[in-house]
């Protein structure tokens, strides 16, 4: 298989600045005319070369006339003698064959798309890389009772009536790559409403859903119109055009796509309503919502000049959909959030074999490049640069980027250019963190002597595969110092920029002893280890006066003693126990914030911060750890649990934290005593108005070996069949049980007459849900790998995106014992031996052997 390399980019040579599409539409077969106006780019001779995959030329003009082309692989190269030119061709594509849901598919009787990042080959010849943009005409035909709504991007201009079919023209006035290309025809109905931009112009809002589903659709307007209001105050940045749509669709690679004027979403992301929805889900519709419809602008009116840019987009507007969350909800909690999200995902994959730079040097097959690196990380360092600049300056810079970028592809060194400009900042040093993998490890310690205070600080970057020696980067920690005695901040914040590899900060006029408060909010995504006396941890848990630290310091105290437990050391579990328990007394701290810092860390967080991950062991002191907490703490945890009882229609904050704090109080009490939590489960599950504490119960339940299990596992089943996305949470909450017979729970799910490999949302509710379960996965038999491997091999098959997307657990075998090693490797070596693999599914099993 090619690898690409960033360092071979080269303009194109040719342009396209128009093209014309012309779809007669159908489930089996539809027929693509294209008509691309082409124009030489620059100096050469070089042919038209038009990107095709899976697809055949049926005709092939230029100006008219039958043109001189020949295949190279899936590409057409086509001669042209003139430095302008009309070519044409004609395709026929198989919609409902289209397993991979790339290009234009079926799903459900409807048709839709999925371009990016190079679906659009799928669908017609041409140059399908994001820095040919071109203004689209559209022109789709079809049957009228198949396809009574005909969609693409843009705004409609005419339509028509012949007979039976119908037809209908668009025209997209904004230049686009052809990855944001759209196209939907089925039998949809619209949740209509309408926004007034700042400036008075009224855009069309429709979300589109099959008819039964409109019920559901409310809470994604009302987060849509949202995300409108809060780019205008927060970027300044104004919808520009008078239509914007929303369709919702049951096969899906992933969780949206931003296509101008025409989101395509999973209906995971649009439909919800507190029978069937959890909080939690009610909060990424309005996070996915608002991350779409931000690349309206970080994204689409400025692109991606090449794939290795990906992050100038995606880090970028992750950032932005962050701060619409935090604003819109609350900021401390949300930072938890991403931070544990970076931390389960993320650092894996930066120190496993899969990591690459949030602008990565080379790939495969870019779809392995949507990652928690380019994503989350991407996000921080936007977040990094922004706590330099300060927001204002940070502002002055985006409106600058928008400004000048405004109808191009760009690069991330140009976005941090006009940051630069507008700001007057270097942030040369600040780029390493676009080239350099691997999470920084830093030492903190600080010795205190009488008065004045000195705080030493340390970065190593740790080698990743390709590059074994890093340099020092800049890394901004806020720190503020807290007096043992007051529990005051007796050091206000500051931002420490920590920018070789050792350095030291001094604190004077201290009159206490103080504590180190640090990398508060989180201001850099390191993994930061801090030298501590006895009992600090504990009262820093109690008065950190940053929200985000305080978690931090409740997670470490736990964090350490899981550690301990795991090796076999004994611990002092009280620091834990009173630190939880005061917690939960407190009468500072919300719901949502106690729910956040009183549950324990998960089995596979815990296994990233030990050399030698030893899952069974993990599994054993997690358990102690939730049983020591629910026996000694089973009055407050008993009584959050009866009073976190809120209507499901309440989707206030306040509902939200104690729904959430009240079933982890369950999973605490259940897990001191089996009997007396399932029983409470039960009560929590049957008297249940709400997915929330529904699922939550069920959650506690299936991993318990009680009657309560199968009967609430039953009753959901029953209660829920004709939903599927309901269906996936029942697959999803048996595949991450924590029991013995694990594997041949999820045997069976896979048995189950409602599970299938070709839609993506269930695949992912077994065997995503399996690949994370570390205790199930890491079982000493090996079978769990086995296990996971077929799921792979049969997945690649349908869908060779989805299952490339299972292979990274099986990456992380340098972690485990030599046993494990073996048999980790063993499937690896399988997965790489098998003849007719997919180029996604090869590239991550043959750099996850290392
Ligand atoms: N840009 C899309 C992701 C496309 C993934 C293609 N494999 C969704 C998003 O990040 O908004
Ligand atoms: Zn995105």
């Amino acid at each position: 298989h090619t690898e690409f390399r960033r360092q071979d980019y080269r303009p194109p040579d040719w342009l396209v600045p128009a093209i014309a599409l012309d779809f007669d539409l159908g489930i089996e077969t539809t027929r693509v005319k294209a008509t691309l106006t082409v124009e030489r780019n620059g100096g050469h001779d070089r042919p038209l070369r038009l990107d095709g995959d899976e697809i055949q030329p049926l005709a092939v003009r230029v100006d008219g006339q039958d043109a001189d082309w020949s295949m190279d692989g899936d590409t057409l190269v086509v001669a042209v003698a003139g430095d302008r030119a009309r070519v044409e061709t004609e395709v026929a594509i198989y919609p409902a064959s289209n397993s991979k849901l790339m290009g234009l598919y079926a799903s459900n009787g409807m048709l839709c798309t999925q371009c990016e990042a190079e679906g659009f080959r799928r669908i017609t010849f041409f140059p399908d890389r994001p820095d040919v943009l071109s203004r689209y005409a559209v022109r789709m035909t079809g049957d009228k009772a198949a396809f009574p709504i005909l969609l693409t991007n843009g705004n409609p201009l005419r339509t028509g009536e012949d007979g039976a079919r119908h037809w209908a023209e668009w025209e997209d006035p904004f230049p686009k790559p052809s990855y944001l290309f759209a196209l939907v025809a089925g039998d949809l109905k619209p949740n209509h409403d309408s926004f007034t931009t700042r400036s008075g112009r009224k855009v069309d809002l429709n979300i589109w859903v099959r008819e039964a589903d409109l019920p559901r659709t409310g809470h994604a307007m009302a987060a849509l119109k949202q995300s409108m209001a809060w780019d205008e105050e927060t970027y300044g940045r104004e919808y520009d055009l008078d239509l914007f749509n929303i369709v919702a669709v049951s096969d899906f690679n992933m969780g949206a796509m931003e296509n101008k004027g025409l989101n395509v979403f999973n209906t995971a992301y649009v439909l919800a309503d507190p029978d069937t929805a959890t909080d939690t889900d009610f909060d990424n519709i309005a996070r996915v919502v608002a991350h779409e419809y931000f690349h309206n602008w970080s994204g689409n009116r400025v692109t991606c000049r090449d794939w290795f840019q990906l992050s100038l987009k995606e880090g970028f507007t992750v950032f932005r959909d962050q701060g619409f969350s935090a604003d819109t909800g609350s900021p401390a909690v949300k930072r938890i959030d991403d931070v544990r999200t970076l931390r389960a995902i993320q650092f894996p994959e930066d120190s496993g074999p899969l990591a690459h730079s949030v602008r990565p040097d080379s790939y495969v097959e870019i779809s392995n490049f949507y990652t928690a690196t380019v994503y989350n990380k991407g996000a921080e360092l936007i977040r990094m640069m922004r706590t330099i600049l300060g927001p204002d300056k940070f502002r002055a810079g985006t409106d600058l980027y928008f400004d000048r970028h405004d109808g191009e592809a760009a690069t991330c060194d140009d976005f941090v250019k006009a940051l630069e400009d507008a700001s007057g900042v270097d942030l040369t040093h600040l780029k390493l963190w676009y080239s350099q993998a691997g999470t920084p490890k830093v030492t903190a310690s600080l010795d205190q002597d009488g008065g004045t205070a000195v705080l030493k600080l340390a970065q190593t970057v740790p080698p990743t595969p390709g590059h074994p020696v890093k340099q020092p980067m800049p890394i901004p920690l806020k720190v503020a110092l807290i007096g043992e005695r007051s529990g005051a901040e007796i050091a206000p914040e500051r931002l420490v920029i920590l920018d070789a590899a050792d350095d030291t900060v001094e604190f004077d006029g201290l009159d206490e002893p103080a504590l180190l408060s640090i990398n508060r909010g989180f201001s850099a995504p390191v993994d930061l280890q801090v030298d501590r006396r006895a009992g600090e941890l504990e009262k820093l848990a109690a008065s950190d006066s940053d929200p985000f630290a305080r978690y931090e310091a409740i997670q470490e105290l736990m964090m350490r003693w899981l550690i301990a437990a795991a090796q076999g050391e004994v611990a002092d579990i009280e620091p834990v126990i009173r630190a939880v328990g005061d917690t939960l007394r407190s009468n500072q701290l919300d719901a949502a914030l106690k729910a956040e810092a009183i549950l324990p860390p998960s089995e596979a967080v815990i296994g990233d911060r030990m050399d030698r991950v030893d899952p069974d062991a993990i599994h054993g002191a997690r358990e102690r750890l939730r049983a020591a907490i629910g026996a000694r703490l089973s009055d407050e945890l008993s009584s959050a649990q009866r009073e976190g009882g809120a209507p499901g229609s309440d989707l206030s904050s306040r509902a939200k934290g104690t729904r959430r704090l009240r079933s982890i109080a369950l999973d605490f009490l259940a897990a001191a005593d089996a009997q007396a939590g399932a029983r409470l489960a039960k009560v929590q599950f049957d008297a249940a108005d709400n997915m929330t504490d529904r699922s939550g119960a069920l959650r506690v339940l299936a991993s318990l070996d009680m009657p309560e299990r199968v009967a609430a596992l039953e009753a959901f089943y029953r209660r829920h069949a004709d939903d599927p996305l309901v269906i996936d949470k029942w697959f999803g909450v048996q595949a991450m049980a924590q029991r013995p017979d694990a594997l041949d729970q999820v045997r069976e799910l896979i048995r189950h007459e409602r599970f299938t490999f070709a839609n993506p949302n269930r695949l992912r509710s077994v065997a995503g849900v399996f690949g994370m379960n570390q205790w199930a996965l890491h079982h000493a038999s090996g079978e769990g790998y086995r296990f996971l491997t077929d799921l792979i091999l049969e997945a690649d098959k349908v869908n060779p995106q989805v299952a490339a997307r299972m292979v990274p657990p099986l990456g992380r075998w340098k972690r485990f014992d030599d046993q494990r090693q073996a048999l980790m490797r063993e499937q690896l070596e399988r997965i790489v031996a098998t003849p007719g693999l997919s180029k996604d599914v090869h590239e991550q099993a043959s750099k996850s052997l290392g």
